[in-house]
C-alpha cells in the first residue's frame, strides 16, 4: 500500500484513508500477533479474526476520552462531591428509578432473594451507569476497543484482555461482534459491563436461554445483583456510615478504596461512628470534599467496597448509595400515598 501511493501526497492521503478504514489494523506486526494468539489459544477462526478487526476503525475520540496519564508530578485538581453527586441526583433521575421499581418490581424482588441486593442499589447502579438504560452507548464496541488497545494513550494491556473477551463472548452468544454498540470505552447494555464482566458474572434471569444486557431488563437486573454478590455484598448492612475525625487526623486515617482499618482502632484514636452497630470487618476511611467547606468522613464497609468493584472511585460508589436512598424514599412516598 506505502509503495504504491509513494510519489503523489494526494494519492497518499487517499491510500492512508483507505488504509485505516480497511486494512489498517490488519497490517500491523501486534494485531497480527493478538489474531494468532486467539487462533491458538482459543480456537477462533483466523478468517473471522480478520474479518472483525480488519472492519475496526481507530477512533480519535475513544483515545481523546481515554485520555493520557495524569504526570505524578501535577497537582491534583480540586475536586467536589456535591458537584459529582449533582450530576446523577437529578429529580428528573430520582423519579424515574421510582418508575423504574414500579414497572420491574417482580425482577427486583427475585433479584434481592437470590442474591441479598435490595431493588434500590440495583436502581442506583443502572441510574448512574445509563439513566435507567436511556444513555447505553452509539460506539461499536469492535472499535473502542480496538483503538484503545492497540493505539490507546494508556491501559492498551487492559483493553486487549477486553477485546480478546469481546470476541469470546460474541462466539458464545453466537452474534456478530461488528454488531454491537456500548460507551467508548467498551461498557454495554443497561449495566455497562465489561466483556470480560458479561463473561464472568452476567446471568440470563429471564431465563430465555441468552443473556442480553441491552434488549433484557431482567437479565440486567439479574446480572447487577449477581456481580455485587460476586463481591461479597452482604444483605441488611450498611455500607458506608458517617464518621467524625479526630482534628488533624485525616492525613492519616483516610485510606480511600483500601478497607484496611479496625473499628476498634480507630475508635481507640478517637473517631466517632454514627451508627451504634456496625457490619463485622475491616473499613476504609473515605473522604468527601466540598471546596471551600470542611470535608464529611464515611467509614465504607464490605457493602461498600462491592460497589466500587464496579467502578474503582469512592465518589462513584457514593453517589450510586446516595442515589439510592434518593429512590428508595421517593418509592416510600408514592407507596404512602396510594
Ligand atoms: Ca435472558
Amino acid at each position: 500500500m506505502r509503495l504504491r501511493c509513494a510519489g503523489a501526497v494526494l494519492l497518499a492521503l487517499v491510500c492512508a484513508q483507505s488504509a485505516n478504514a480497511s486494512t489498517g489494523y490488519l497490517a500491523r506486526p501486534e494485531v497480527r500477533q493478538f489474531i494468532e494468539a486467539m487462533e491458538a489459544e482459543h480456537g477462533l477462526e483466523a478468517a473471522e479474526l480478520e474479518r472483525v478487526i480488519g472492519a475496526a476503525q481507530y477512533q480519535p475520540v475513544v483515545s481523546r476520552l481515554i485520555g493520557p496519564e495524569r504526570p505524578a508530578s501535577a497537582t491534583p485538581p480540586v475536586r467536589s462531591y456535591p458537584k459529582y453527586r449533582a450530576k446523577f441526583l437529578t429529580r428528573s433521575r430520582i423519579a424515574a428509578g421510582a418508575r423504574f421499581w414500579d414497572i420491574h418490581e417482580a425482577d427486583l424482588r427475585r433479584a434481592q432473594a437470590e442474591y441479598g441486593v435490595p431493588p434500590e442499589v440495583i436502581l442506583g447502579i443502572l441510574g448512574v451507569e445509563t439513566a435507567f438504560g436511556q444513555n447505553t452507548g452509539s460506539f461499536r464496541v469492535v472499535d473502542s476497543l480496538t483503538t484503545i488497545a492497540f493505539d490507546g494513550p494508556r491501559r492498551q494491556e487492559y483493553f486487549r484482555d477486553e477485546l480478546k473477551e469481546l470476541l469470546l463472548m460474541a462466539r458464545d452468544l453466537n452474534i456478530d461482534p461488528l454488531t454491537i454498540k456500548g460507551s467508548y470505552a467498551g461498557a454495554m447494555g443497561l449495566p455497562q459491563f465489561m466483556p470480560s464482566s458479561i463473561r464472568k458474572y452476567a446471568v440470563d434471569f429471564d431465563g430465555d436461554g441468552v443473556i442480553d444486557l441491552s434488549g433484557s431488563t431482567s437479565d440486567a437486573i439479574g446480572s447487577i445483583a449477581a456481580y455485587l454478590k460476586s463481591f461479597g455484598w452482604a444483605d441488611g448492612e450498611p455500607a458506608l456510615v458517617p464518621v467524625h475525625l479526630p482534628p488533624h487526623s485525616a492525613a492519616d486515617l483516610v485510606t480511600g478504596l483500601e478497607r484496611t482499618h479496625e473499628v476498634a482502632a480507630l475508635r481507640e484514636m478517637g473517631v466517632r461512628f454514627s451508627v451504634k452497630r456496625l457490619p463485622e470487618g475491616m473499613c476504609s476511611v473515605v473522604e468527601l470534599p466540598t471546596p471551600g467547606k470542611p470535608s464529611r468522613y464515611m467509614a465504607g464497609f464490605g457493602n461498600f467496597e462491592a460497589v466500587t468493584r464496579y467502578n474503582r472511585s469512592t465518589f462513584y460508589a457514593t453517589a450510586v448509595l446516595d442515589l439510592a436512598s434518593a429512590i428508595r424514599e421517593a418509592r416510600n412516598q408514592v407507596t404512602a400515598s396510594r
